[in-house]
């Protein structure tokens, strides 16, 4: 079949698009669109025409694998505009997800009817993009300028009844849900005869009154998105597309939008996005698994540890539609643990994304517990309780006792060996690492860590299970801290040192914001407890680690300054805000330690500290990758997007690295390693990298391909 077949129904023409996966617009479907269209110009017999598609979705975009390659001709806004200049109506037939250059197809259509379900967008910022295809001129002309700058600044998904609400369908039919699209076909057809008297309705024509949105109007929305925005390239460039939609003809428009969309396509910015995308897809192929692979059932989880941790775990089980069993010893920590994800949901209810119907049934698959063995019809086990090996010991020999056979056991544990954890079950095979990321209903990045021991199948199930839950989970093997707080480790030792040898900690995090982290490395210590990493060193004995760089921040722990929790750690904090505050006081202290060490204290520049916490990441993902507890490079650029707040923009450590050039990168490795060899052992993996004049993305796909 062709990629852009066509069939004849009395006097209306269906295009239908079949290019799977995602009907993606591929050089060969904008000729095939292209060609058909030339030719039912001229084609008396036929007065209308629907634009359809085959398989499981509406075109979902330009196809990203063409990107950074030469255009072959015709380009895409070539193809639209030949759909809007037809001289017969055009119906688009949308279900699934209609996004990017497919709703600009959709857009050059004269009329759109869409099954209920549908989900349109234009994503395109998401990439580093903006619609390059009219997108930018078309959409806020029907939907008007609002719904635009929401949509084309957020790139969000819409529903097709927000859609249609804001004039963008011409009709909705019932819900298409994987099944067949003829009903959907047969109302487009419907829609493209009854349109013939009318004729087309080219969307480019359409007048937007502009008398509201003056530049003070544009203005405050930068402001209104100035927060989700900083550091992003795309949306401002997304926003000045709009801006001309507003004011001008669409000629005109959209030669404002194609510079726009040229100065992001050669954006570094863009490049790293669409690094993410792709990698974020690629976490789901793990070596030795297949589509063969056999799958565990899970329709019922169990929890262990109803704390913080446990309940946000349970809750992704639940918002997805899985029951579960909550266990705690006391009754007391039980109801406290319940009453907190209660409250979660209530919060959600009062910013209108549930309903307090939701809220009920999301409660009702909550079962609470104090024993042990309510736990023995449960297909999946997380414990989330406190991170000490004997007590993982004890929760894993009784799991061993009560769970059902083939019941996968998991731990949510950030550092713990996890084979000696299955060791102490008889059934090893079944136990593997569930590493959720706090806040656990929240944050995106769930590390599956894998055991030497772990069955296929149960590797298989939970890389399914996470995609099923909201997450991206991607496989780790076991090692001190697994992917992320491995190198966590050695990025905040970067910061420590920092502050000793004469920055100050706002400084320090200073230069970390403005590189685009959601917040410095010293205002997350206090955010996550300066406690835990206190602890830690005591349990490591102070011959095991750089006490140079912690010694600072075990003094302000022994003073009390636990970190947000208590109001105060390396910052001060003004009673009920989690705003830090520079303290003279820790600043003493860091000046005291400085000189007790001999330390002549010298700043560094933020470039500098910048620099050096992205080399610290580098290496360690390096060796991480170079011992096999990352598959792949890109894995590791998945991790700290989504678990750390990387900015996506920069496409991860590993592929940022990729960017400096392996070569520049180890020359700097080299040079601190003479300085400080105990810090700084150069990973094995890039100098082999940069002595071959490879990459990491070179080296994923020589992996890939054996
Ligand atoms: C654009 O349109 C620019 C224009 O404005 C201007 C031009 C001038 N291209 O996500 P999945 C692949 S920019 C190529 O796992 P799901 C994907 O890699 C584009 N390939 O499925 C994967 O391949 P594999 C704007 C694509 O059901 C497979 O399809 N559009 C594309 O979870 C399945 O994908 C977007 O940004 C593509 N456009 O989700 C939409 N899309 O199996 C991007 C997907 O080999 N796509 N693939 O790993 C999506 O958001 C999701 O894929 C979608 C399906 C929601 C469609």
């Amino acid at each position: 079949m062709s990629v852009v077949s066509k069939e004849i129904r009395g006097n209306v023409a269906i295009l239908t698009v079949n290019n799977p996966p995602v009907n993606a617009l591929s050089h060969a479907v904008r000729d095939g669109l292209l060609n058909q269209m030339q030719a039912l110009a001229t084609d008396d017999t036929v007065q209308a025409i629907v634009v359809a598609c085959a398989g499981r979705t509406f075109i979902a975009g330009a196809d990203i694998t063409e990107f950074g390659k030469p255009m072959q001709a015709p380009s895409l806004p070539t193809v639209v505009d030949a759909i809007e200049n037809m001289p017969k109506p055009v119906v688009a037939a949308i279900f699934g997800t209609a996004l990017g250059g497919g709703l600009e197809v959709a857009l050059g259509c004269h009329y759109r009817v869409g099954a209920e379900d549908a989900k349109i967008g234009l994503p395109e910022v998401k990439l580093g993009l903006l619609p390059g295809a009219g997108g930018t001129q078309r959409f806020p002309r029907i939907a008007g300028v609002e719904n635009a700058l929401d949509a084309i600044v957020s790139g969000r998904h819409i529903s097709a009844k927000q859609a249609n609400s804001w004039g963008v369908f011409d009709g909705l039919v019932d819900a298409v849900a994987g099944g067949s699209t003829s009903a959907l076909v047969d109302a487009a057809v419907a829609l493209a005869i009854e349109k013939i008297p009318a004729g087309p309705r080219p969307t480019g024509q359409m007048e937007i009154d502009n008398s509201k949105y003056d530049e003070a109007f544009f203005a405050g929305f930068r402001k209104s998105v100035a927060r989700q925005t900083r550091g992003y390239f795309a949306p401002e460039q997304c926003i000045q597309a709009i801006e001309a939609a507003s004011r001008l003809p669409l000629a005109e428009g959209m030669e404002a939008e194609r510079k726009l969309f040229m100065a992001c396509m050669t954006n570094p910015q863009s490049r790293a996005l669409q690094h993410m995308f792709f990698a974020e897809r690629q976490v789901g192929r793990i070596p030795g698994i297949t589509k063969e692979t056999p799958r565990r059932t899970i329709a019922k989880v169990g929890i262990i540890g109803a704390g913080t941790m446990g309940g946000g775990i349970a809750m992704n089980f639940v918002n997805a539609g899985i029951p579960v069993t909550i266990l705690e010893l006391q009754e007391e920590a039980l109801e406290r643990g319940l009453k907190v994800v209660r409250g979660n949901y209530e919060r959600s209810m009062k910013r209108g994304k549930l309903t307090q119907a939701q809220v009920d049934d999301r409660m009702a698959l909550f079962t609470g517990t104090l024993e042990y063995e309510a736990l023995s019809d449960c297909d999946l086990i997380i414990e989330a309780v406190f991170e000490k090996m004997e007590i993982k010991q004890q929760v894993f020999s009784k799991l061993d006792e009560v769970a059902k056979e083939g019941a996968i056991l998991a731990s949510n544990t950030s550092y713990l060996d996890i084979d000696e954890i299955a060791s102490y079950t008889n059934r090893p095979g079944d136990v593997l690492g569930l590493h959720f990321f706090s806040p656990a209903n929240v944050m995106r990045l769930l590390e599956i860590v894998r055991t030497s021991k772990t069955a296929d199948d149960v590797l298989a199930t939970c890389v399914g299970l996470a995609k099923q839950i909201g997450k991206v989970g991607v496989v780790a093997g076991v090692c001190h801290g697994f992917i992320g707080n491995r190198m966590l480790a050695r990025y905040g030792h970067v910061s420590a040192l920092a502050v000793i040898e004469g920055n100050t900690p706002q400084e320090v995090d200073a230069a970390l914001f403005d590189f685009g982290m959601p917040m410095g490395p010293l205002t997350m210590s206090d955010m996550a407890g300066l406690d835990i990493g206190y602890m830690n060193r005591q349990s490591m004995g102070r011959e095991n680690y750089d006490t140079t760089a912690y010694d600072w921040q075990d003094k302000i722990v022994e003073l009390g300054r636990k970190g947000l929790k208590v109001g105060a750690g390396i910052y001060d904090y003004d009673e009920g805000s989690r705003v830090p505050k520079p303290s003279a006081e820790i600043q003493q202290v860091i000046d005291g330690e400085s000189a007790r060490l001999g330390i002549t204290r010298a700043k560094k520049t933020a470039e500098e500290i910048v620099e050096l916490s992205m080399l610290a990441l580098v290496n360690e993902g390096a060796k991480i990758l170079g011992e096999g507890k990352a598959y792949r490079a890109s894995d590791i650029d998945v991790v700290y997007a989504n678990g750390y707040g990387f900015p996506p923009y920069r496409g991860g450590p590993m592929h940022y690295a990729d960017i400096m050039g392996l070569d520049v990168v180890l020359a700097k490795l080299q040079a601190l390693s003479t300085a400080k060899p105990d810090m700084w052992q150069v990973a094995p993996l890039i100098e082999k990298l940069a002595a071959d004049g490879k990459s990491f993305a070179a080296f994923d796909r020589e992996n890939a391909s054996k």
